[in-house]
């Protein structure tokens, strides 16, 4: 959104006056309620309801129980000083079907969540996919169909018909390159098929999906507003200078993320990614005339989701796949490296490289194995040090130019972590399982301090 506040350039706490100080999550892993109200059913819920796909055979039919405790989870960011929440709608609450007929239960909550934020002086960034495709579009072929694409942008511009007056700020898709290798490649996620050959007719439709939504956006909108797509960058570097690690790790950046940048900013797929992509097996008439031209249209922003640093190195015993090196360090229950200076230099790079108008970091967090106190405290020193060098990263990219202009930590409060179920816990609110409790984690205190000092107290506990 052109709005006053978007200001370039730091204030006196190194970020800038008006800076988004928010959380993040995402419908299925918070909302629980997986039929009410005319909801349809999602891959996720199809996927978790398959024997043998999700730690301990968790679903996220309860998860968070958000969708009847919204109320209480909006005082608690209130409590927390946040200015901006990024949500995400699940499209089969509005279509159950995917497409067709609408449901206006599914709608009339998230304008109730829409509302409650704003009541409270929380800016929403509502995300339109985060993962949950109806299932009767993955019935017909999922991103795997062209369909699938005009199916989203007429979802896409219905929402910002219904709630653009109140919402400004809109994230066509949540980490495509996600949907592409684990829920198509390695078929980790759903919807769980594992064939290489399908990279980039998924990739490409996902893609083509935002370039449409995002010309419904702007044609429905009643308003000006600010559109545009978070990926999930990792900061990748070969193992060694060895000619086959440099090319290992130059083809995983290309399927895991460059794919996406180069398409959104240069129109075009990185050529001898593209070769390889299509020598898997994707059809000649992928690509059709203009698709280009509408997935490189200008965003507003880009959104970036980093945790952390990957090492790649050519695969063993002659494999071609690249190999991602067991990470070391200190490590996340993730077994993700806690590598701070990746974020700055990322930001960096797409700064440097693809010029987007804004940066924000959607997601940016840390899953810890935290205990409740009985005195209902969560002292979680490592999410806290992650977070502060985190930021700190983040402010030294805005230093040297960066147009970053808001961070949302990921997450609000512990939630359903996909094919791991409810073991790491990502929040700066612990939820107690047993009884949906929620306890503030010392690093959300930490956050509090943050925010309410627009980053001046960093060094706060
Ligand atoms: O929980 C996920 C989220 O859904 C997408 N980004 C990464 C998070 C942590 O794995």
């Amino acid at each position: 959104m052109s709005d006053a506040r978007a200001t370039h350039g730091a204030g006196a706490s190194g970020f800038p006056p008006g800076f988004y100080w928010g959380t993040a999550t995402a419908a299925y892993q918070i909302e629980g309620a997986p039929r009410a109200d005319g909801k349809g059913e999602s891959i996720w819920d199809h996927f978790t309801h398959t024997p043998g796909k999700i730690a301990r055979g968790e679903t996220g039919d309860v998860a968070d129980d958000h969708y009847h405790r919204w109320q209480d989870d909006l005082d608690l960011m209130q409590r927390l000083n946040l200015n901006a929440y990024r949500f995400s709608i699940s499209w089969p609450r509005i279509f159950p079907d995917g497409y067709g007929s609408l449901n206006e239960a599914g709608l009339d909550f998230y304008s109730r969540l829409i509302d409650g934020m704003l009541a409270r002086g929380i800016e929403p960034f509502a995300t339109l996919y985060h993962w949950d495709l109806p299932q009767p579009l993955q019935d017909k072929g999922g991103w795997t169909n062209r369909d699938t694409a005009k199916a989203f942008a007429d979802y896409a511009g219905v929402m910002a018909r219904r709630f653009g007056d109140r919402v400004g700020h809109w994230i066509t898709l949540n980490e495509p390159c996600v949907t592409t290798v684990l829920g198509h490649v390695t078929g980790e996620m759903a919807p769980g098929e594992k064939n290489p050959a399908l990279i980039l007719p998924v990739a490409h439709h996902q893609l083509l999906a935002h370039g449409l939504a995002i010309q419904a956006i702007r044609a429905e909108s009643p308003r000006p507003t600010d559109a545009g797509i978070t990926l999930n960058l990792a900061y990748i570097e070969p193992a060694s200078d060895r000619e086959e690690d440099v090319a290992a790790a130059k083809l995983f950046s290309g399927a895991w993320q460059d794919i996406y940048l180069e398409a959104l900013y240069r129109q075009r797929y990185p050529e001898e990614i593209e070769t390889i992509l299509r020598m898997l097996g994707a059809p000649d008439d992928l690509i059709q005339p203009d698709d280009m031209a509408t997935i490189a249209a200008p965003t507003d922003f880009i959104g970036i989701n980093y945790y952390s640093r990957n090492i790649v190195r050519a695969g063993q015993n002659g494999s071609l796949l690249p190999e991602v090196v067991p990470a070391s360090g200190a490590l996340t229950v993730m077994g993700w490296e806690v590598y701070p200076q990746g974020l700055r230099d990322l930001l960096l790079h797409v700064h440097q490289t693809y010029k987007p108008p804004r940066i924000y970091v959607t997601e940016n967090g840390a899953a810890y194995p935290d205990t409740l106190a009985p005195d209902g405290a969560v002292h979680d020193p490592d999410r806290t040090r992650y977070l502060r060098l985190h930021f700190d990263a983040t402010r030294e990219a805005i230093a040297a130019g960066a147009p970053v202009e808001g961070f949302f930590v990921w997450s609000l409060l512990d939630n359903f972590e996909w094919a791991h179920g409810f073991e790491p816990r990502f929040g700066v609110i612990y939820v107690d399982y047993a009884t949906l409790d929620r306890h503030i984690k010392d690093s959300g205190r930490f956050l509090a301090k943050v925010a309410a000092t627009n980053g001046a107290r960093l060094d706060a506990e």
